[in-house]
């Protein structure tokens, strides 16, 4: 580096395009923190991160959304966000080099990702309309503007300008860019500084606000005394729990009961001001609820599995909990909705929630005497943010993606010809019961157990069939029945256990279940799109 008192000279090749390339960086950060100040004013969910991030899992075609839940499970979300980071940064260091020869193309780029940005939020199925797009406008602008100035304090381009060839020489050119002549190293930094300084702070500030909107909705958690349900639930049946280690607990735990769904921001909602609206086709009497009137309903308590379309055979995206809620066909009943056996004209019942999922359910089996739940409460719990706080619905038998409508605020009667709901838009069957299957807990896939009497264990589900029988196979050998566990409901999974006299080898283990109504698992393998995976499954061991 040359003498600090007089304005240095353009810096070597390499160093300004580093610092060209750095210029890009900051800016790309100026704007995305930037745009997360504005997003805190307007809403989380219009964050360019967050908006970008919705609109790719929204167009990702089905069988890519299921890699990616095979391969990072309940982390899709952080690699997807990553994943977006990192191809920002990439474009961002490209920027700032062109923008070293071209000033203003290197600006539009930066506002272009802007564009990208507000595009990908007005695109949302919950857009609240255009002030969506301003986060990303109002940090395009901000990181073109420093982009523009930093480049400035560059200087000109250290190799001669070319447009084909570079010259190989490292001497400063004299032309001026800015501020005439070399480069404005004191501005520079100052710039770079301050502008990395704000940057910061705005993104302290953005998420401090963020974290502080969805206090009330904590608050309004906190205050919830879920009532004593007028119909509670039978105890669990003593013999429903085996005890057999590294069997799934017959009741999952809040924690660790799996969560699917789209929202890259959890919706918080304020239960005290949270509205259900029940409108449409064959609606005599339309409904807008609050959330003490859905409290002073009768209440009832039910143990439910539910289960994900996109779970594997053998895969993890099933749960059994008890929850507590209002029955939804009463409420259907009171607003004068019949059922299509009974004359009602609607077939479809599309439940909105507050960031814009549609999930259809059959208006003939929510209303067929089943437990259809609106449910508030989960596990003796106000229901968990992930899992659908204040509201969220439930049908017994069918897959979460038809019935399980969480942060629920509107369902409209309407029929299967008239809409077609977010999955079944990306071809997901319309209709979702839940396929009979079974699955081996224990042993885990690949272990190594020791000869002699080896427990598999596992668990078994046909929602609102229930399971009748599980049957266990060892390599070709004979179907073997299994020991079930007894029965809670058949709304239920239900556990089963096979004592095996294992003898050394590698073996495989396969089980296969038979639903109430006499109707055996079948092994033909399907993929889970559309309605659902089908087929045996299987575990292979070393007993040693
Ligand atoms: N608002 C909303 N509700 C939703 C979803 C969603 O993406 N958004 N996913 C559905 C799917 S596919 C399933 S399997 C269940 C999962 O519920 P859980 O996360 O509580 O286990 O929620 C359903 N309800
Ligand atoms: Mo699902």
């Amino acid at each position: 580096m040359t003498d600090d008192r007089k304005k240095p000279p353009t810096p070597g090749r390499w160093t300004q395009r580093a610092l060209a390339a750095g210029s890009g960086l900051l800016a790309g950060f100026a704007a995305l923190a930037t745009a997360e100040l504005v997003s805190a004013a307007v809403r989380p969910q219009s964050d360019p991160i967050v908006a970008v991030g919705g609109a790719a899992i929204d167009r990702t075609p089905p069988a890519v959304k299921d890699w990616a839940i095979q391969h990072f499970g309940t982390n899709d979300k952080l690699v997807l966000q990553s994943g977006i980071l990192v191809v920002l940064a990439l474009f961002a260091l490209a920027i700032g080099i062109v923008a070293l020869r071209f000033r203003r193309t290197g600006a539009a780029g930066v506002l272009v990702f802007g564009v990208v940005g507000a595009v990908a939020a007005l695109s949302r199925p919950d857009s609240e309309g255009l002030t969506d797009a301003l986060p990303s406008i109002v940090g395009a602008v901000v990181g073109a503007v420093l982009l523009y100035f930093l480049i400035g304090r560059l200087g000109s381009p250290a190799a001669a300008p070319g447009p084909a060839t570079e010259r190989p020489d490292d001497q400063a050119e004299e032309t001026a860019t800015g501020t005439g002549g070399g480069w404005d190293r004191r501005g520079f930094v100052i710039a770079a500084s301050a502008a990395a300084a704000a940057s910061a702070g705005a993104v302290v500030i953005g998420r401090s606000v963020n974290a502080a909107s969805g206090q009330s909705a904590v608050a309004s958690r906190d205050k919830v005394v879920l009532p004593r349900p007028q119909s509670p639930a039978r105890p669990v049946p003593r013999g429903a729990q085996l005890r057999i280690p590294g069997i799934s607990p017959f009741t999952t735990p809040n924690g660790s009961f799996y969560r699917v769904d789209t929202a890259l921001v959890v919706p918080k909602v304020d239960a005290t001001t949270w509205r259900l609206r029940v409108h449409g086709m064959g609606v005599r009497r339309p409904l807008d609820l609050s959330f003490a009137d859905l409290l002073g309903r009768e209440l009832i308590e039910r143990d439910i599995t539910l289960t994900c379309v996109s779970n594997e055979v053998g895969g993890p995206y099933v749960g059994n909990a008890r929850w507590i809620g209002a029955r939804l066909a009463d409420l259907l009943a009171e607003c004068g909705v019949k059922p299509p056996s009974k004359g009602g004209p609607a077939t479809q019942l599309v439940a909105r929630s507050v960031d814009g999922m549609t999930i259809g359910s059959p208006v003939e089996e929510v209303m067929d005497g089943r437990d259809s739940l609106l449910a508030v409460g989960m596990n003796g719990q106000p229901l968990p943010f992930t899992h659908g706080f204040p509201v969220r619905m439930l049908v017994p038998g069918l897959y979460g993606y038809v019935s399980a409508c969480k942060w629920i605020t509107d369902l409209e009667l309407t029929t299967f010809d008239a809409y077609d709901p977010y999955w079944v838009q990306r071809g997901w069957s319309r209709l979702g019961p839940i396929k009979t299957e079974s699955r081996i807990d224990t042993p885990k896939p690949f272990a190594r157990p020791k000869a002699g009497t080896v427990m598999i264990a596992g668990v078994a589900w046909a929602q609102h069939r229930g399971i009748e029988k599980v049957e266990v196979r060892v390599d070709d050998g004979p179907w073997e029945q299994a020991r079930l566990a007894a029965q809670d409901t058949r709304d239920t999974w239900r556990q089963w256990s096979y004592p095996w006299r294992a003898d050394k080898g590698g073996h495989t283990l396969t089980v296969r279940a038979t639903d109430g109504t006499g109707r055996t698992q079948t092994q033909r393998r399907t993929q889970t799109i559309p309605n659902g995976a089908s087929g045996w499954h299987s575990v292979v061991v070393t007993v040693d």
